[in-house]
C-alpha cells in the first residue's frame, strides 16, 4: 500500500483528507516523520507555496508526500485574501480574519468568492499538481460552528448553508479540497495498477 506524508500543520485539513481517503493509503503526519519546523510558504502564490511545502519534506526527509495550499478569493476584493488567507488580519486567528473580510466587504452587493486548493504530490521524486475550486457567496455574518478558517461565512452556490453548518462528509461532497483530492486519488490509483 502507498505510504504518503501529508505536509500540513492544519488539523482540520488532515481530518477532511483522512475522511475522504479512508483506508486506501497510509497517511503519515509531519510529526510521524519527525518534521517539527514551520514549512516554507514564501513564493507569493498558492501554486508555488504548495510546491514549496511538498519539496521541503521530500528534500529534507526523503518521504513520498503531498501538500495542500489553499485560499479564499473574493471577486470584489480583486482576489484577496488569496495567498494571504491564513494571515489576512496579521494573525492566524480565524475570527479576526473573518472580521477583516466582512469589514472590507461591508455595503458591497457583490459577494462572489471561490475557494481554491492546489495539491502537490511528490512520488518517486517526481512532482504532480492537482487543483480544486468551489464558487459561492460571502455572507454578511458568520453562521455555523464546524469546519475552520472562513467556513462560517462561505456558502457554496446552490446551497442554503455555510461550510461551517455541514458535516465533514457533506463538505467533502463538494469542497475545493475534495475536488483536488479526487484528482490526486485517481492519479495514485493508476500508479498502483
Ligand atoms: P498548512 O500550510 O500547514 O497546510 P494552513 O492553515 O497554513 O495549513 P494554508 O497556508 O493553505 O494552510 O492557508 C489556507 C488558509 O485559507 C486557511 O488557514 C484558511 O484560513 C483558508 N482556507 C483554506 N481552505 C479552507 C476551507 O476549506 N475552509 C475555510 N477556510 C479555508
Amino acid at each position: 500500500m502507498i505510504e504518503l506524508c501529508f505536509a500540513t500543520n492544519n488539523k482540520y485539513k488532515l481530518d477532511e483528507v483522512s475522511d475522504q481517503l479512508g483506508n486506501s493509503f497510509i497517511i503519515k503526519t509531519l510529526r510521524d516523520i519527525g518534521c517539527t519546523v514551520e514549512l516554507p510558504e514564501t513564493s507569493g502564490t498558492i501554486t508555488g507555496n504548495s510546491r514549496q511545502k511538498a519539496d521541503y519534506v521530500w528534500t529534507h526527509f526523503g518521504t513520498p508526500c503531498f501538500a495542500d495550499d489553499s485560499g479564499l478569493e473574493v471577486e470584489a476584493l480583486n482576489g484577496e485574501p488569496g495567498v494571504d488567507s491564513a494571515h489576512y488580519s496579521g494573525s492566524r486567528d480565524a475570527e479576526k480574519n473573518i472580521e477583516k473580510l466582512l469589514k472590507k466587504l461591508a455595503g458591497n452587493s457583490n459577494r462572489k468568492a471561490q475557494f481554491v486548493t492546489v495539491f502537490t504530490l511528490v512520488l518517486h521524486g517526481v512532482e504532480h499538481q492537482f487543483e480544486g475550486r468551489i464558487e459561492g457567496q460571502i455572507l454578511t455574518e458568520p453562521k455555523g460552528i464546524g469546519g475552520f478558517g472562513y467556513d462560517p461565512v462561505f456558502q457554496p452556490d446552490g446551497q442554503n448553508r455555510t461550510f461551517a453548518e455541514m458535516s465533514v462528509e457533506e463538505k467533502n461532497g463538494m469542497s475545493h479540497r475534495s475536488r483536488a483530492l479526487t484528482k490526486m486519488i485517481a492519479y495514485l490509483e493508476k500508479q498502483v495498477d
